[in-house]
Formats: structure tokens, C-alpha cells, sequence
């Protein structure tokens, strides 16, 4: 089917009662009878017809709002890897399973066999620029709509940047030239394209194109300002382009760089808006009037339900300094970004890199659409657990964890109470 201007509101839900703009989108009425030929060939279509809440989930989750936070928030993730394993085998068990089967779940995804997971490791963070002149810097964005699990017994059809949420994470220095090369995938419903916070720009570099399925487009820009920056799409409705997965951020370097550490991290936050409740079983299908009234019914760190915890948690060994670019996608919640055990050292807010940063901060608090940078020295062992603040979220999936490894250092932490032979309170060998 050729290219055309079509009415995004009538292929996406005909009984929206909102309007927004026509957006130019190809394969339209492929749309319409994909999702019903997609449903019908899923291995789980008679699941996906009728999606419902997992049976003991609600349950199994207050049961578990006992004992310190850290304890919670584990539990909690691993409660819901427990009920997708008894989803599977109708055995009903609410054992808590290993991280491994977290990972195997994931990995199965029976519409997009090539894809495994859209959660980017935090891992992913390109090396300290090292060069002292500007140059030209070539990035390239494929925006990709991928069915992929949400929760262990859910699936979404997420909206990406290169397969990932978040994007690929960028890093450029200033003064550099920065060419955005950015392609529609044929396969995709809607048009995409993308909005650079770190562009002096109309629309970030988005006003010069929102390509279709199969189309490109391209533009360049200056880096001016260092500091740390959110990407995303910015095709109508934009809260709806973010909600699906669509950002990311980029890193611009100061001219001296940034101080050495041992390990960066790259995590961001969002919230996905579904017309079934938290915990829903099957495929579950976006809400656009949920995400008018702001009411998320999951919040995320890098993409679904755990993926710092489950996929890719953090990891570090003690006497390490850790970085962690932070931002939030949104589209809507302002985050009161926080890792239970720990203080920033030091937290340069908003991405700022041209002012000082704040010294020995607990939480830093992170607009839609903005970033922070918190930097730390591992001092004892142990799993210390991402949050927002706003803990309510832990609930429906914002959790993530970092893992110390080392030796223990009681000078700075310890139990006072005599418990030989007794293993640790939350688990931990
Ligand atoms: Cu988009």
C-alpha cells in the first residue's frame, strides 16, 4: 500500500474521543488487520483475547510489604517471575524462582523470534571521547515497533529506537557536528522521528521530518551546551511515542571531559499506560486515555518490569566509583531518583556539567524530559535497590538493583547483633 496521509486516530482506536493531528503513516489498513492476524497466530492467542490479572499476584504482593524496603522491592520482582512460572505450568507454586528464569522468559518471544528483549543493558555506555579537536559525529537511528515482554506473563507492543528502551545511548563532544541519520522500519504502523534536547534547533531536529514506514529522513546539528541530554520522538501524540518506549539520552562532553570512574551506567525511567490493570496476563493494549489522565498503570526502568533486576542489574565491586546517567523519558512523572543504601557523592542536576555539583545528596529529583548524573564510591557489598522515591511505583515494576561484590568493610557497616551461622536477613550469600 502507498504512502498517504491518514488519520493516526481512526488505524489506532476508532472510538478515541480525542482528536490530534492526521500524521502521515504508511501501510495503514495493514494495521487494522495485523493486530488481528498477529493475535490469532500468537501461541498464547486464546490468553490474548481476554487479558486478566494474574490469580494471587495482588496477594503475593502485599504480603510481601514487610520488612525493610530492599527486602520488598526484591521480593516483589520475584514474586512476579513466581507467578508467571505458575501461569506456565499451572502448578501454582509462588516459590521464588531463579534470575535465570527471568532471563528465559524474556528471551522467548514467539512474534519476533529475532528479538529477545527490548530492555537496553545499562551497561551500554560508549567509552570516555578522548580526542581534543571537534569532529563529526554520524548517528543512526532505526525507529522499530516491536511486540516484547512487559512483565514475565505479559507482552507490549513497544515503540523503540534501535530495539532498545531506552534508545542507544550517544556521546558526543562539544563543538562536534552531529549528522542524525534516522530510518523508519517498513514494519512499522505509524511514522517516528526524533527530537535531540541537545539540539539549538526548531523541534530538536524533529520539525524537519516524521518519515513512514519504510522512509528516512536526516539533518545535522551543533553541539553548543555540554551536558546530558533526552532524545526522543516527537511525532503526534508525543506523550503516546514516549509512553511506547521512544527515548533516550545523549551525552555531551565537556571540553576537559569527565572525571575518570570505574564503571557508567545508563538508566532511565517511564511510565506505559494499559487499558488492562497492573499485572495482567497476555497481550496487553496501550490506553490512550489513561495517558491523558496521566494514570500509568506500570513504571519502568530501561524498558519492562525487570529488567534491572531480573535481566541486567547493576553490577560493581567494593572500593569501585560508579556513575549513573539517569534520565527520565516519562512521558509524564517527575522522578525522585534514589539507591536504598547509598549517597551520591556527588550529583550534577538537571545534567548540568558547567555547574558545580551538589555534595553527598540522597535523592535528586528528575523532570520528564530531564536527566541527572550522580556519581558514588562503593564502600561496602551488598544489593542496593534503584528507586523512584515516590515508592507507590515499586508496586507496579520501578525497581532496579545494583550489585556489590567484595569484602565486607565493618567499619562502615554492620550488624550489632550475634547471629552465628545465620544467613543474612535478605538472602544474600
Ligand atoms: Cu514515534
Amino acid at each position: 500500500m502507498a504512502c498517504g496521509l491518514v488519520d493516526q486516530k481512526q488505524i489506532w482506536k476508532s472510538d478515541h474521543r480525542v482528536s490530534y493531528r492526521s500524521t502521515k503513516v504508511c501501510k495503514g489498513d495493514k494495521q487494522m488487520t495485523r493486530q488481528k492476524n498477529h493475535d490469532a497466530n500468537s501461541p498464547e492467542a486464546g490468553a490474548d483475547e481476554a487479558p486478566q490479572q494474574a490469580q494471587g499476584q495482588g496477594l503475593s504482593r502485599r504480603n510481601l510489604l514487610v520488612g525493610s524496603a530492599g527486602a520488598t522491592l526484591g521480593s516483589m520482582v520475584g514474586a512476579s517471575a513466581a507467578v508467571a512460572q505458575s501461569d506456565q505450568s499451572g502448578a501454582g507454586s509462588h516459590m521464588r524462582p531463579t534470575a535465570s528464569l527471568g532471563n528465559r522468559i524474556y528471551s522467548a518471544n514467539p512474534t519476533h523470534p529475532g528479538m529477545t528483549d527490548i530492555s537496553e543493558n545499562p551497561a551500554n555506555v560508549p567509552p570516555p571521547i578522548t580526542r581534543t579537536e571537534p569532529a563529526t559525529v554520524r548517528i543512526q537511528l532505526e525507529t522499530i515497533e516491536i511486540e516484547a515482554h512487559l512483565d514475565t506473563n505479559s507482552r507490549f507492543r513497544f515503540w523503540t529506537f534501535n530495539g532498545t528502551v531506552p534508545g542507544p545511548f550517544q556521546r558526543v563532544r562539544v563543538g562536534d557536528t552531529v549528522e542524525v541519520y534516522l530510518k523508519n522500519n517498513e514494519d512499522s504502523w505509524f511514522a517516528h522521528n526524533v527530537d535531540f534536547h541537545a539540539v539549538t534547533g526548531p523541534g530538536g531536529g524533529a520539525s524537519l521530518g516524521a518519515p513512514g514506514p519504510g522512509e528516512s529522513y536526516s539533518f545535522k546539528f551543533k553541539a553548543l551546551n555540554p551536558g546530558l541530554y533526552v532524545y526522543h520522538c516527537a511525532v503526534a501524540p508525543v506523550a503516546l511515542h514516549i509512553a511506547n518506549g521512544m527515548y533516550g539520552l545523549i551525552l555531551v562532553e565537556p571540553e576537559e571531559g569527565l572525571t575518570s570512574v570505574d564503571r557508567e551506567f545508563y538508566v532511565m525511567q517511564g511510565e506505559i499506560y494499559t487499558e488492562e490493570p497492573f499485572g495482567s496476563v497476555g497481550v496487553l493494549t496501550e490506553s490512550y486515555d489513561k495517558l491523558i489522565d496521566e494514570r500509568a498503570e506500570y513504571l519502568v526502568f530501561n524498558g519492562h518490569v525487570g529488567a534491572l533486576t531480573d535481566h541486567y542489574p547493576l553490577q560493581a565491586k567494593v572500593g569501585e566509583t560508579v556513575r549513573i546517567y539517569f534520565g527520565v523519558g516519562g512521558p509524564n512523572y517527575t522522578s525522585a531518583f534514589h539507591v536504598i543504601g547509598e549517597i551520591f557523592d556527588k550529583a550534577y542536576l538537571h545534567g548540568s556539567l558547567v555547574t558545580p555539583p551538589l555534595e553527598s545528596v540522597q535523592t535528586i529529583v528528575v523532570p520528564p524530559g530531564g536527566s541527572g548524573i550522580v556519581e558514588f564510591k562503593c564502600e561496602v557489598p551488598g544489593r542496593f535497590v534503584l528507586v523512584d522515591h515516590a515508592l507507590s511505583r515499586a508496586e507496579r515494576g520501578l525497581a532496579g538493583y545494583l550489585i556489590v561484590e567484595g569484602e565486607e568493610n565493618p567499619d562502615i557497616f554492620s550488624s550489632l547483633d550475634e547471629a552465628p551461622g545465620a544467613a543474612s536477613p535478605d538472602g544474600q550469600e
